[in-house]
């Protein structure tokens, strides 16, 4: 592909790392970070891949990130494995919470991670389905930075606020599903202003409410929309709302203020549930897994695709012939890490 670097994914990884460590974080931080900016990029989500190495840079430089931070974890009941980040990325306490979570859900069927004090760029999907992949179903959520309306409204109160969910499948990928609650991803306008691209319309709208596909007057003082109107917005309170106030930690509002115009990754706490098949469904798991099947094969049997199938066939893609990197991208990245 002309304007490209195809890199292997070890070499995304080496150059993630570099970069990582350059701005200021640890080998753990920038190892765990790494792992996610390369996940995204394998699975050709680019809104979260490679382009995320520019803003947690930013982030860890003149951001208030603390890129030497040890998360500190506490078995707080329970049912709850809480995490303290320490304002650290995310991705660190994330990794220490997994074992206990899984023996909990496993134990009484359904338990929490709560994480505190943390930033997050990231994509939610390689959360639920590391979970996934012990067996038990899982569903994350988390605020961001305030940047979209409310249905009926024009000025920013929620953030992006993702939602991911992944069901546990015997001898096959996870079905997973994760995306904004916002018509699209921010990192998704952004790319279309890096590129210049116009937005479709309905994504967002500029400082005096009007519909736009300039995605700067998006961006900068105006707002995006949520999908599916009211509906979206609902979810997106209760997402403020669950990884928000109720488990002691910041709104999108909140991110927004303490960021200060820094322009850095979002700050706030985390909510990551995990379900048990076993003790949930009271003991007959290989049935339950029949009638999920039977449903994706409803799904799938009239020509619809799972989400997630094609993060799936993009990740075998690349394993084997590596990914493809704009080159001023990748020069940019470069840049970051000599
Ligand atoms: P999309 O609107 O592209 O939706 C992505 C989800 O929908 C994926 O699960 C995708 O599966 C699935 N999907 C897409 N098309 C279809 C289809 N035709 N049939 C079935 N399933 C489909 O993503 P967003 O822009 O909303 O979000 C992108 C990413 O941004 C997410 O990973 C999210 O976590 C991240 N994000 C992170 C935030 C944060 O605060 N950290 C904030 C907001 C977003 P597939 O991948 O296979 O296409
Ligand atoms: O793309 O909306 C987004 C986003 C916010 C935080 C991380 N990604």
């Amino acid at each position: 592909v002309s304007d490209t670097i195809n890199l292997s994914l070890t070499k995304v990884h080496e150059l993630a790392v570099r970069a990582l460590k350059r701005h200021g974080a640890n080998d753990e931080h920038a190892q765990a970070i790494a792992r996610i900016i390369v996940a995204g990029e394998r699975d050709e989500c680019f809104s979260h891949g490679v382009y995320r190495l520019i803003i947690t840079c930013h982030s860890l430089k003149n951001g208030g990130v603390d890129g030497q931070a040890i998360p500190a974890i506490s078995d707080r009941a329970t049912s709850v494995v809480a995490l303290d980040a320490k304002f650290g990325f995310s991705q660190l306490a994330f990794e220490m919470g997994i074992p206990l979570l899984v023996k909990k859900a496993r134990k009484h069927g359904l338990a929490a991670m709560v994480i505190n004090n943390c930033y997050h760029f990231a994509a939610l999907w390689p959360d639920v389905e590391a979970i996934a992949l012990h067996g038990v179903a899982a569903l994350a959520f988390n605020p961001s930075h305030a940047g979209v309306a409310p249905a009926g409204g024009y000025k920013p109160v929620f953030g992006t606020n993702p939602i991911a969910f992944a069901w546990p499948r015997p001898d096959q990928n996870p079905y997973v599903f994760d995306f904004a609650t916002s018509m699209v991803a921010r990192g998704e306008i952004e790319l279309h202003r890096r590129t210049g691209r116009d937005i479709p319309k309905g994504w967002g709208v500029d400082a005096q409410g009007q519909s736009t596909t300039d995605p700067a007057q998006v961006l900068d003082g105006g707002a995006m929309l949520t999908f599916g109107g009211h509906k979206g917005s609902a979810l997106s309170t209760m997402i403020e709302l669950m990884a928000g106030p109720l488990i002691g930690d910041l709104t999108s509002m909140d991110s927004l203020h303490l960021d200060a115009g820094r322009a850095a990754s979002p700050c706030h706490g985390a909510l990551v549930l995990a379900f048990d098949l076993s003790v949930l469904g009271a003991g007959d798991p290989v049935a339950q897994q029949h009638r999920a099947e039977a449903l994706f094969a409803a799904i799938t049997v009239q020509g619809a695709r799972l989400p997630s199938q094609r993060r799936f066939e993009a990740r075998a893609r690349s394993t084997v012939y590596g990914v493809h990197i704009p080159k001023k991208l990748f020069d940019e990245v470069s840049a970051l890490a000599h």
